[in-house]
């Protein structure tokens, strides 16, 4: 029997649903004649999720179903599933007022029951979209991967149906031999009720594949909603340039997702990708790489690409992208600026490079500041996100005021409307370093549910531990209190008004030594 692919993306906010995408475009030139469709559930109001994925196996009577999962994790600073969550969290953690702590409470209840929704529904979805094309085909299989599923595989087995076949990482190889009757076992992936999934499944090094131009025109037959992402301008398109990422930055699970080994796509592809979406009316483009220069040794791979993006004559597009900014130079600040990159993140965590140090992440911070007057100098005028997250490994007040020192050298650098800090609490994540950590330290046992928001498990994945944890408890909250529009700046003023900042030399450098002593003389004297 020949085989009828139904990709059904599972709701998600909307962000173009690059992977299914890249996936159904693999598939299409590896078997020229197979009958795919992509539905995205993203493109839906939740009112009519369950009918619109019946109409969508009814018309099209799939024999494989392929659901992708994007994103599970809420601990967001920000708004959405009614309301903003980490907020919510520290009023019922912290909030010394009851009043407060009720809100919270209620809040979170809130929250808490939208998760859960969220995920049972998606369930649901899944399983009824089984069902329904068993009417057609008794023997259709499911597949179920993507970003969601790689960090949480191995705890989504039970609620999934006997059969499910659950894929970690990249689903191009796995797709590819399923389709051609291949033996999967050695993939990274398990079925569910037959196979468990292999100790350190997520460790294993994903297949490398040659990654072509996705094709546009057939992606556009295959899947009639694809015109949904084309109609707002300042939508940003999915396009990727590379996979992998070398670093071992504690909290963090793209190093074993995409694997260590960087694989660069041709950049005469990525641009060939690129300008058919730009025939489309795209101007916007984010590059989905773990991060786009991964390590200095991919320095001339970005700027290969961006001499191409710019000879390309797609003039007015911008584009935005993770960036290691300890990895520019000026010639590749140039083409940043000259290819319209107008947004980046930079993930430093912290302005301590003692902590930087301590959280494995490889970072000379001294080296992002000067590459930030590079930037500058070559004209970047946008706006930098600078994610720090607080109190991950020995965090003292010095080490705050350290961040406070370095923040404000981004500031004079890029200008204070420019920098935008964006305080996060890491949710820690299964298969880090940090796991490992909390393991060591007693705060976790190994069997822990990380999908659980229950308050006593979300208390510990919700990073923010003991004596610090308090502290910050108290400063966030102020800090929503004061300038709830504005909680990155407001946190950093209520830190440096409360502890003073070091000099930019302190932070810069990474002495070593025990400064517990003296936080723990600090905090008595505070409290
Ligand atoms: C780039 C990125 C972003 C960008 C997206 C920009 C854009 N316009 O596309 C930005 C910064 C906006 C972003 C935001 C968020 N993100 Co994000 N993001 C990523 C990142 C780094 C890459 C995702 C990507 O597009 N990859 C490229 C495409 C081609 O890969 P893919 O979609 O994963 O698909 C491949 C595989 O997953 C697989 N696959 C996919 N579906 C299926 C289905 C089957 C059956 C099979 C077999 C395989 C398969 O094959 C595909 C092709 O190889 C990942 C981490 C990572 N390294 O994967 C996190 C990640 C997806 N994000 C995540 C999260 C949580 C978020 C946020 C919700 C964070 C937050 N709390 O605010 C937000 C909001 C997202 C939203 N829906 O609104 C999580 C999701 C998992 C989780 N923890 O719940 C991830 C995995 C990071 C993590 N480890 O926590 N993100
Ligand atoms: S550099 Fe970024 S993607 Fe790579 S391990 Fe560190 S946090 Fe993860």
């Amino acid at each position: 029997m020949s085989s009828k692919i139904l990709y059904v993306r599972l709701p998600c906010n909307p962000i173009f649903p690059i992977g299914v995408v890249y996936l159904a475009d693999r598939m299409g030139k590896i078997f020229p004649d197979l009958q795919q469709r992509i539905f995205d559930l993203g493109t839906v109001p939740p009112v009519e999720f369950n009918g619109a994925l019946d109409r969508a196996i009814d018309e099209f009577q799939p024999n494989l179903l392929v659901f992708s999962w994007r994103d599970i994790q809420i601990y967001a600073p920000v708004g959405g599933r009614g309301g903003n969550p980490l907020q919510m969290a520290f009023e019922v953690y912290y909030a010394k007022n009851p009043l407060i702590r009720l809100r919270g409470a209620l809040g979170g209840l809130k929250v808490v029951s939208a998760y859960y929704g969220e995920l049972w529904r998606n369930f649901g979805l899944i399983k009824r979209g089984l069902q329904r094309a068993k009417r057609y085909h008794q023997s259709v299989r499911v597949v179920v991967g993507g970003g969601a599923v790689s960090v949480f595989y191995e705890q989504i087995e039970k609620a999934l149906p006997k059969g499910t076949i659950v894929s970690v990482g990249e689903g191009e190889v796995l797709l590819e031999r399923l389709l051609k009757g291949e033996d999967i076992s050695a993939e990274r992936c398990y079925i569910v009720g037959e196979t468990k999934p292999r100790d350190r499944m997520i460790h294993e090094t994903p297949t490398a594949i040659e990654k072509t131009a996705c094709n546009y025109d057939y992606i556009a037959k295959i899947w009639p909603e694809f015109s949904y992402y084309l109609q707002e301008n300042d939508f940003y398109i999915g396009v990727q340039t590379k996979r992998g990422c070398p670093h071992n930055c504690c909290y963090c699970i793209y190093t074993v997702v995409e694997g260590k080994q960087v694989r660069i796509n041709p950049a005469d592809e990525v641009v060939a990708e690129m300008r058919q979406l730009y025939d489309r009316g795209v101007r916007n483009f984010w590059f989905t790489d773990a991060q786009f220069i991964p390590a200095k040794k991919y320095i001339d791979d970005a700027i290969e690409l961006l001499e191409k993006i710019s000879a390309s004559e797609m003039q007015d597009i911008h584009w935005a992208a993770y960036i290691r900014a300890d990895n520019l130079t000026p010639e590749l600040c140039d083409l940043m600026v000259k290819t319209g990159m107008n947004y980046f993140e930079i993930g430093i965590t912290s302005g301590s490079q003692e902590l930087v140090r301590k959280m494995r992440m490889g970072y000379n911070l001294r080296t992002v500041l000067q590459n930030c007057r590079d930037l500058k100098a070559a004209g970047f005028n946008d706006v930098v996100s600078v994610n720090y997250s607080f109190n991950v490994i020995d965090e003292t007040f010095d080490t705050i005021r350290q961040t406070i020192a370095y923040h404000r050298e981004l500031e004079n650098i890029f200008g204070v409307d420019k920098v935008e800090p964006a305080i996060f609490f890491i949710g820690l994540q299964p298969h880090t370093h940090l796991e490992g950590y909390a393991f060591k330290k007693e705060i976790l046992k190994p069997g822990y549910n990380p999908m659980s928001v229950m308050p006593w498990t979300a208390r510990k994945l919700l990073w923010n531990p003991e004596p610090l944890g308090s502290y910050f408890g108290e400063v966030c909250l102020q800090a929503w209190q004061q300038n709830p529009n504005d909680f990155g700046r407001e946190t950093l003023k209520i830190l440096e008004e409360r502890l003073g900042s070091a000099s930019l030399e302190e932070a810069l450098n990474a002495p070593m030594g025990d400064k517990k002593d003296n936080l723990r003389k600090e905090l008595v004297a505070l409290t």
